[in-house]
Formats: C-alpha cells, structure tokens, sequence
C-alpha cells in the first residue's frame, strides 16, 4: 500500500522535462552562459570562466529551475560543428540562441544560421530565445539586434531578445524564465509527447 501511494506521490510531483538547446556562433559565449545557469540554478558552482574550452562536442546542463527540471544542450559553434546542430532539433522544446553582441560584424553570418535553423520542420513551434551577450562590453549591443536577426519577420513562434552577459548574468534568468514560460504555453511539449508515442 505504501509503495503503491508513494509511487502515486512520485507521478503526481514529477517535475516536466524541457529540453533546451543552445547553439550561436564560436565565442558567441555559449558554454560560459551554461556554466553559469548551472551556478545560479544548481547544486554546485559551474566551471570558471578560464577554465572553459572552445566546445568540440557537447556539453550537458542538468537542473531544477522554474518548477521544471531542465537539460540544456550546448553545442559547438565553430564552422565545422555546426552540420551536427539539426540532429538535436527534434528532441528540443526550446532554442536558446547565442549571439555576441560585442561583435555587430558578425550579426549577418549569426543571421544566416539562425535563418537555417529556424527553417527546419524539426523545429516547427519551438520558443525562441536570442541572447543578445556581452552586453558588459557592448551596453546598446541588444538594440537593433532584434531586426537585423530577421526576428521581426517571424510568425508563429514565441520569440524574444535578452540582453544579457554570461560572464557576469545579467539577463540570464530573465531569459530562462521567459523562455520556460513560453514552453509552457506552446503546443511544443505536446508535439514532441505525441512524435515519441508514435515512434
Ligand atoms: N566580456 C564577456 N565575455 C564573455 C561573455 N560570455 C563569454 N565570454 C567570453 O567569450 C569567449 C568564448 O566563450 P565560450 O563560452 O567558450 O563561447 P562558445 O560560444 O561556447 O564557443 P564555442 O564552444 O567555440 O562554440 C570566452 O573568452 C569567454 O570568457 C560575456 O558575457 N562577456
Ligand atoms: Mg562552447
């Protein structure tokens, strides 16, 4: 009886999974910000940043934040690395892209691959959040960035630019709980239910 009402309890508290993937640009500060929601959202602090390599596969998050328990996928952004971000799309309820917004000269190639991904089906009604990071460096950098990544264009998807800096998180957990609102809200958790009943 008691494993059958704690097993009951376990169901009832469980806490939803949303998965969140982070791709940008190389150096965009991908890795940084993970390590940092993981310092402001889990059990122990996340790596320094000088102690962060450039990112050659992939690095996992895994937390409790905003009533849901959280996987982040960050994912290498150097050219080469960038053909193994669409095999994460379909499993992914959110996307948090990573712009540097220190680096105006770089917006178009960021255009560019956001562009490509936003175009896959895998992503259909997926949230989108756009860190605008680096702002420590670039104050206005967050301005503007909204139409020059072509976001204003967009129909049919949450989507959303913070202005943020890894390094020190500002912004960070405005965008988090933003984007895990958003999930909530979308019909992204019910399609994904339904595409793994089906699989
Ligand atoms: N000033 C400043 N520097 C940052 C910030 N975020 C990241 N950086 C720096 O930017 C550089 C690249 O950061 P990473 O986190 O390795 O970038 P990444 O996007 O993961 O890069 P790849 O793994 O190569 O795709 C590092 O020197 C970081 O310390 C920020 O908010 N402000
Ligand atoms: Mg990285």
């Amino acid at each position: 009886m008691f494993s059958l009402l704690y097993g009951l309890w376990e169901y009832v508290s469980r806490k939803e999974e949303l998965r969140v993937l982070i791709i940008g640009l190389d150096k965009s500060g991908k890795t940084t910000l993970l390590e940092k929601i993981k310092g402001l959202f889990g059990d122990t602090p996340g790596l320094e940043p000088h102690a962060i390599l450039p990112t050659v596969g992939l690095n996992v998050g895994r937390l409790e934040a905003f009533q849901a328990q959280l996987l982040l996928w960050d994912l290498g952004g150097a050219p080469g690395l960038r053909s193994i971000w669409d095999k994460y799309y379909a499993d992914s309820h959110a996307l948090l892209f990573v712009v540097d917004a220190s680096q105006p000269a770089r917006l178009e190639e960021a255009r560019c691959e956001l562009e490509r991904a936003l175009a896959s089906r895998e992503l259909f009604g997926a949230p989108l959040l756009v860190l605008a990071n680096k702002t420590d460096l670039a104050p206005e950098g967050g301005a503007g960035s909204s139409a020059r990544l072509g976001l204003e264009r967009l129909e049919g998807r949450a989507s959303r630019v913070q202005p943020a800096s890894a390094l020190s998180g500002a912004g960070v957990r405005e965008g988090l709980q933003w984007l895990v609102e958003q999930v909530r809200r979308s019909d992204r958790a019910a399609l994904l239910q339904q595409r793994a009943t089906r699989a």
